[in-house]
């Protein structure tokens, strides 16, 4: 298969909603299509699997990784790990997502982790702070598939006022410089809003510098 190529002059400019940057409509359907075929490839060497917090509670939201750190979360609590949960290394992230960080953020560091949420429709992630990595300077950039999600955005201390957009297929979202800290979480899904995936859902992609 030809290698994907992202020139980012070619596509749309962001929008700053509290220091986010939202790229809407960044990948086109066949880049929608090409990523998601990467990612059941990795799926099917990394199996999804619920994360269960230290609270006893498991997250509504299966996950898995990709890159040299993937996120677990078990009874002792969560970290980032050079190994799934079933003890093999991570798959390497492919290409046709790490050249979307290379051509939104030239000047940052390679990405060391490749996070991958999925959410049935009743899935949700509460407000969270994106805290677990050694250097804020870099920034983390996600990457929507499927169903709509309704992303909000607090600041970066508990509490006060949050405001809401919906992150669609194809878009893309950056989190740096003052918002890097700043809490967000998905409170709903619109299931049934995008015919990327055949049984619905969505997919989040994060890629993050750990180190
Ligand atoms: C999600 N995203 O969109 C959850 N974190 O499903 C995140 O938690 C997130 O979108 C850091 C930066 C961008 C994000
Ligand atoms: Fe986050």
């Amino acid at each position: 298969m030809t290698e994907i190529e992202y020139n980012a002059n070619n596509r749309p400019d962001p929008q700053e909603i509290r220091g986010f940057l939202h790229y809407a409509s960044w990948l086109t359907p066949d880049e929608q299509a090409r990523i998601l075929a990467d990612l059941r490839e990795i799926v099917a060497r990394a199996p999804l699997f619920s994360p269960v917090l230290s609270s006893g509670k498991v997250m509504s939201v299966r996950m898995t990784s990709a890159g040299r750190f993937g996120w677990i979360a078990d009874r002792n609590g969560y970290r980032y790990s050079p190994v799934h949960p079933s003890g093999t290394p991570w798959p390497e992230i492919p290409a046709s997502i790490q050249k979307i960080w290379e051509a939104i953020l030239p000047e940052a560091r390679p990405p060391e982790s490749c996070l991958i949420n999925f959410y049935s429709e009743n899935a949700k992630m509460g407000l969270h702070q994106d805290r677990d990595e050694a250097d804020f300077s870099q920034p983390v950039l996600s990457i929507s598939l499927g169903d709509d999600g309704r992303f909000r955005i607090g600041s970066s201390t508990r509490g006060g006022s949050t405001q809401s957009l919906w992150l669609r297929s194809g878009d893309v979202m950056v989190m740096g410089d003052e918002a890097r800290l700043c809490y967000h979480g998905i409170d709903k899904i619109a299931a049934g809003t995008s015919p990327l995936m055949r049984n619905g859902g969505r997919v989040n992609i994060t890629l993050r510098v750990v180190t």
